[in-house]
């Protein structure tokens, strides 16, 4: 039997990603778009648990939550945490320009995924994957930082990258098969939660 779980998220290429991992596990997700309480902090995993107990809070069933975001070495990390604010302001070619004539592009891509079974036992999967900025925006799949991030070993950038193989190297991906993995082993404390309420 197919599990249904909740994810709280405004970002449909998220769940997407998630549901291409989680099908295969048995696992479909329902969206939700609960104002999920996002604190600022420099960890994704303080956010992510903090969100993670708000979502529950809101609907009181099991519900999971993800936080991510692009850490670059030489910018120490930014825009990390602020990802998604900083891709809405300054973009891509923003990034690009920061990162002009600057001969270090390493960068990771981290995602956290809090899975919230009730309001104290919150349980955490966590995915990154190295990689580099490139010199230029290339391919119009997936979202955000896509287009201008090369995995390690590769020669594409997420951008140029179908789904199936965006997520066999991704963050995401590793999270959530991670999440997929654990639930396989533990779907009653999923069930169990969700029956008794
Ligand atoms: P929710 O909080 O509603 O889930 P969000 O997009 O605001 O959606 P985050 O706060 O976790 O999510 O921000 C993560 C940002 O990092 C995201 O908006 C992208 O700009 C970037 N990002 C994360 N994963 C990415 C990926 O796989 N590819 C490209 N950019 C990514």
């Amino acid at each position: 039997m197919t599990l249904e779980l909740l994810f709280a998220t405004n970002n449909l290429n998220k769940v997407r990603e998630a549901e291409f991992v989680l099908n295969k596990f048995g696992i479909s997700l329902k969206t939700i778009t609960v104002s999920k309480i996002e604190i600022q902090s420099n960890s994704l995993r303080e956010i992510a648990i903090y969100a993670a107990r708000s979502a529950y809070r809101a609907v009181r069933r099991p519900i999971i939550v993800e936080d991510s975001g692009l850490f670059i070495d030489a910018l120490n990390g930014f825009p990390g945490p602020y990802s998604s604010y900083v891709y809405k302001t300054i973009g891509l070619n923003g990034i690009l320009k920061l990162l002009d004539g600057v001969l270090n592009r390493k960068a990771r891509f981290e995602a956290v995924v809090a899975l919230a079974v009730n309001e104290n036992d919150i349980y955490v999967f966590e995915g990154y994957v190295e990689g580099y900025i490139s010199s230029e925006i290339k391919g119009s799949s997936g979202f955000g930082f896509d287009p201008i991030f090369i995995p390690i070993g590769c020669s594409e950038t997420f951008g140029e990258m179908d789904i199936a193989k965006k997520t066999s190297y991704s963050h995401r991906g590793r999270a959530f098969r991670e999440l997929g993995i654990w639930l396989t082993n533990n779907r009653d404390k999923v069930l169990i939660q969700d029956k008794a309420l």
